[in-house]
């Protein structure tokens, strides 16, 4: 090669790469032209699950407002109110004969927990940056790199440009902020810990380090001052002077100044808290100090994506748009047509669940992992009857089954607290958890009964352990599980009654979250509401069938089978809706933002268009009736739910209604600067279940088959592609193309073999696969869907079922391992 051809070719690789890293770069980037100011909802989060970080990017008071995993009032405690027992035949009596607002007054005092209501996750405290003169600043950018994992600040002061660079390092637990200028000498600052917390000690020590160290307080009776958290900040520099005096270190005239922020706590479990905070920052920030700074990016950016480049997303693109800040596309959202702006929101759960779910952390909470407040709302803890569970939709089907560990966790944990409270409060084996819970696992019923009466949440809980299962196809997994399940059925078994109404056995006293039918005075209180019934039925079928796979417990699988037969069906209403209570009192009215029934429509798979029509219509009526704006949440279960629907115009317009900035939608949520779903205020829960409905609109796996471009809306039709979508039954779609709507190439890889369904819209011919037009049941195991019982009343349901298009479907079979790749006919 000539010199100057290998220069050519060296100048259009560069370009290329060039050229690859700005479009990456526009695509996965939030960034802003001001700073945040004082406004949390405009800072920026890094985080690796277990340190949490909001980066403000202010120019001469920088904040990094800091939260960790397991900073949370109290220490090891219960809540059961051992009255229940007693009281249940009296309640249960009331609630038989109508008298709901008696039974739950009796309840408040005799069910609720007398003690507390679930302890507080709360901020560390604030790492703060002061630079003096750098009030007149130009050349402003900041931005968060979803694609890296890191947040950037750039500005000029007097010709001077600065940059600083933060991310949170998983293989080290550390966070670390790099600050650079492109001329010698010229940083400055003052850095100093501040905090809310009460029972806290500042220092500074010989090395100039700043250390917080300090205790959490108890609440509401629950002992404090046990939980001990520590956080150390250490500094690193090249050029100038380093001083410190009681509570803050001074760099002067520096070329660069690297920032290790540690924070750890004596955390160890829910009952046990004897680590050592002050050793564990210590042996993290030795981990992070003698690694050259690009070794401690690279290493997490490697880390980092590991993950996170496990699937990509092209919806289409709108060049205009893209070059907007990201406030600015998020105004815009709503009436413009931006789909890398759904792209880039759907990546943010991913990047969001990546940085505030790790093995090792907590699971991610109302917050996530970042919360500023001593008294967030909510007390930022799990809402275990939608919002826990809606965090984690995303873990599997966006391939980051990892994510999911802390919450599997947890649930065993509450298999373990919740058995005492099945049999001090129900005189129940197995164990039960009611409609929260929080760092101690407690699983008593909390807030008014009016809430708390829902003793579903653990059993709700236990669809993720078998979700896991059937993703992956683990049998030693499921073995693993397996008790977790059979505990959570036999407290059904023994809880159970017999409605003498209709002689079906329900859960009573139940509730359907957080809904109050106005024919019961008001009162939340129902036996056989149909989401109880729901979760019961899933319960009890996912145990019969881990034990009929692990070959176990044969008694037990009659027993749930007898008992199953007898839950009350679903039922259609008189205004064509899906009945919510065991009577026929739901108003269409009724706009409240829980639609707990649907929960056999999604997460469930009990209703389907396939399967059972007239509940399938009857779901698309109850949507309506509720309507589309809601808290930030209820938006993000909607564009599942219209996912299922099949319609993915509607699930578009949910996006929309969600992607629009505060106050848009009147009485309702929508999303705040930094893309932070608000219910409002902030809640994370509506980032990942929306982040899951986009999903769903792409690919389903939950009825028997793997269905592609389930409800693909006319905004995305044109021409994308998606790569890295795990469904159920092990099967990874490697890539999937689409064009004007339709399908034009697709890959599929099998991880563990077996029989591969799918629905498609057009007809398809394999490459290297021999494909069959599908016949009855699917073969595979992992998708088999449990018939249940059919409504009692069946309405017209013709209109809506005929507006579902064609599909093929189509049966090949598959190696493990094996990457199957078809044409579009
Ligand atoms: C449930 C919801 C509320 C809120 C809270 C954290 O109680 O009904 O809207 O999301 O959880």
């Amino acid at each position: 090669m000539t010199n100057n051809l290998f220069k050519k070719k060296v100048l259009f690789i560069l370009l290329f790469a060039i050229s690859n890293f700005v479009q990456a770069q526009k695509s996965l980037v939030l960034w802003y032209d001001k700073p945040s100011g004082n406004v949390w909802e405009r800072a920026l989060p890094i985080g690796n699950g277990k340190i949490g970080a909001m980066v403000y990017g202010n120019v001469s008071q920088e904040i990094l407002q800091l939260n960790e995993t397991s900073v949370w009032t109290g220490s090891p405690n219960r809540n059961d109110n051992p009255d229940a027992l007693a009281s249940l035949p009296a309640v249960r009596k009331l609630v038989f004969d109508g008298k709901q607002k008696e039974a739950e007054i009796l309840s408040e005092k005799t069910i609720q927990s007398k003690k507390s209501n679930g302890q507080i996750f709360q901020p560390v405290g604030s790492l703060n940056l002061r630079f003096a003169n750098h009030e007149n600043y130009t050349n402003y950018r900041r931005e968060l790199n979803i694609e890296r994992a890191i947040s950037t600040t750039t500005y000029s002061v007097d010709g001077v440009q600065y940059t600083r660079t933060s991310f949170v390092s998983s293989p080290t637990n550390t966070l670390v902020v790099r600050i650079t200028a492109n001329k010698a000498n010229s940083i400055s600052l003052d850095a100093f810990f501040t905090t809310p917390q009460k029972n806290v000690k500042l220092s500074t020590n010989s090395r100039k380090q700043l250390i917080l160290h300090g205790a959490t307080a108890g609440h509401e009776g629950v002992e404090g001052n046990q939980l001990k958290f520590n956080a150390l900040t250490t500094f690193k520099q090249q050029g100038g002077s380093i001083t410190s005096n009681d509570t803050l270190t001074k760099i002067t005239g520096a070329n660069e100044v690297i920032i290790y922020v540690n924070i750890a706590t004596n955390f160890n479990s829910y009952k046990d808290l004897s680590g050592n905070e002050i050793a564990r920052t210590e042996a993290d920030l030795q981990k992070a100090l003698p690694k050259p700074y690009a070794t401690l990016l690279n290493e997490h950016v490697a880390n980092f994506q590991s993950f996170f480049n496990r699937v990509k997303l092209d919806l289409g693109s709108n060049p205009a748009a893209e070059q907007k800040p990201t406030d600015v596309r998020l105004d815009e959202f709503r009436t413009n047509n931006d789909p890398t702006f759904a792209s880039l929101y759907f990546q943010y759960g991913r990047y969001l669940l990546i940085s505030s779910s790790k093995i090792g952390g907590q699971p991610a909470n109302l917050q996530g992992i970042w919360n500023n407040k001593m008294f967030p709302s909510w007390d930022s803890k799990y809402t275990i009857n939608i919002n826990t569970q809606m965090n984690y939709w995303p873990a599997e089907k966006t391939n980051l089954s990892e994510m999911h560990e802390p919450l599997l966790k947890m649930v065993k944990e509450l298999s373990e607290t919740g058995q005492e409270t099945a049999r001090i409060m129900y005189g129940s084996r197995g164990w039960v958890a009611h409609h929260n819970t929080d760092l101690w696992r407690i699983t008593g019923p909390v807030d008014r009964i009016f809430w708390g009466v829902w003793s579903m949440g653990g059993a709700w809980l236990c669809q993720h352990l078998w979700e896991r299962y059937l993703y992956t196809g683990n049998k030693a997994y499921l073995a693993e599980i397996y008790p977790i399940l059979k505990g959570a059925s036999l407290f059904f078994v023994d809880d159970l009654v017999e409605d003498p109404r209709n002689k079906y056995l329900v859960i009573n006293p139940g509730t359907s979250p957080e809904n109050a039918p106005a024919a019961h005075q008001g009162s939340s209180f129902d036996a056989g509401v149909t989401m109880d019934n729901q979760i019961v039925f899933d319960m009890l079928s996912v145990t019969i069938r881990a034990a009929e796979l692990l070959k176990k417990d044969q008694q037990l699988v009659d027993t749930l089978k007898t008992i199953r037969k007898r839950l009350s069906p679903m039922r259609i209403g008189q205004y064509n809706q899906v009945q919510e209570w065991m009577e026929d009192i739901d108003s269409p009215n009724d706009k409240h933002r829980h639609i707990s029934h649907l929960y056999g429509l999604f997460p469930s798979n009990q209703i389907s268009p396939y399967r059972t029509p007239e509940l399938f219509v009857g779901a698309n009526n109850t949507l309506i009736q509720r309507g589309d704006v809601s808290t930030g949440w209820s938006m993000g279960w909607k564009v599942n739910w219209w996912a299922r629907m099949l319609d993915g115009n509607h699930a578009h317009l949910l996006i929309q209604n969600q992607l629009s900035p505060l106050g848009v939608n009147a009485a309702g949520g929508g999303t705040y600067p930094n893309l932070f779903d608000a219910h409002a205020p902030f809640q994370i829960d509506g980032n990942f279940g929306c982040t899951s409905g986009i999903a769903e609109m792409l690919v389903q796996s939950h009825d028997g088959a793997i269905h592609l471009l389930p409800a693909l809306p006319d905004f995305w039709k044109e021409k994308g592609s998606i790569s890295g979508l795990k469904t159920r039954g092990g099967f990874e779609i490697v890539k999937m193309t689409w064009t004007n709507g339709k399908v034009t190439s697709l890959q599929i890889k099998s991880t563990i073999g077996g029989n591969c369904r799918l629905r498609i819209g057009a007809a398809l011919k394999g490459k290297n696969v021999n494909l069959q037009t599908a016949k009855g049941e699917n073969s595979n195991p992992l998708f088999i869907t449990e018939e249940t019982a059919k409504p009692i009343i069946s309405p017209k349901a013709s209109i809506i079922l005929a507006s579902i298009p064609p599909t093929f479907l189509y049966d090949f079979t598959t190696e493990k391992g094996k990457v199957y790749t078809f044409d579009v006919q």
